[in-house]
């Protein structure tokens, strides 16, 4: 018989997604809250910064704080990372991506692998399973507060056309974007998981995703770490 963890994997390698519920606990959720508001509040780490000059962005906070650094949420992820992946994993990256209520800007329909080369990686780039993005919620969250959206199974390929929708492609801070994703995807098939804080998703770098405005009328504060397969690029 199948066990609920060959299902999960099986549905990460299937859909290039899943959720993952109470991945932070209650205790764990509000001492990230506190060390992402510090961050926030702080202005001052050099990987803070705004995404395509819209969103703001903080690369690499477990340089700012300590919390980022070592939590309970990161070490309970790593075994689902290497079970996702098949194999052992390291960190690869981490990042804060902050919309406060009222927030009018979407994350555009994008594939991770896109982000691989500069200013964006090309049609038929392999899209592999080597990497995983873990979104840990923070704040409740659902389609209309930002909350992630995601097409299922088309991580296996082939990789989309992207552009820079917006910021310099001279810029690692650039934001790309799928081209015409209305015509290449099929954008009424769009999974959006409602997320409570500590709750997470995990997706494939492959794995068509988009957040949208933020009209939840609250913050919607997203920790976002990636692991990738140990000993290799990308
Ligand atoms: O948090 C967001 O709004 C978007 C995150 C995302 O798409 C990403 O990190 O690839």
């Amino acid at each position: 018989m199948t066990s609920p963890a060959d299902a999960f994997v099986a549905a990460f390698r299937d859909d290039g997604f899943v959720v993952i519920p109470e991945l932070a606990d209650a205790a764990t959720v509000d001492e990230l809250r506190g060390a992402y508001d510090d961050v926030l509040a702080d202005g001052r780490h050099h990987g803070d910064r705004l995404l395509g000059g819209l969103t703001r962005q903080v690369m690499l906070p477990h340089l700012a704080h300590e919390t980022f650094a070592s939590n309970a949420a990161l070490q309970r992820t790593r075994p689902i990372a290497a079970a996702l992946l098949g194999g052992d994993v390291e960190f690869y990256f981490d990042m804060l991506i902050d919309k406060p209520a009222g927030h009018p800007h979407t994350t555009p329909w994008h594939q991770d692998m896109s982000y691989s080369a500069e200013p964006f990686a090309p049609v038929g780039t392999p899209l592999t399973m080597r990497n995983v993005q873990f979104w840990l919620a923070l704040d409740d969250v659902d389609a209309n507060g930002g909350g992630m959206q995601f097409i299922a199974g088309r991580h296996r390929g082939p990789m989309l056309a992207h552009h820079v929708a917006a910021g310099d492609p001279t810029d690692n801070g650039r934001l790309l974007a799928i081209v015409d994703p209305d015509e290449s995807l099929d954008l009424s098939a769009a999974v959006t998981p409602a997320l409570r804080p500590g709750d997470a998703t995990a997706h494939a770098y492959g794995t068509p995703h988009f957040t949208g405005p933020n009209r939840s009328g609250h913050q919607r504060r997203a920790y976002i770490f990636n692991f990738r397969l140990s000993g290799g690029d990308s």
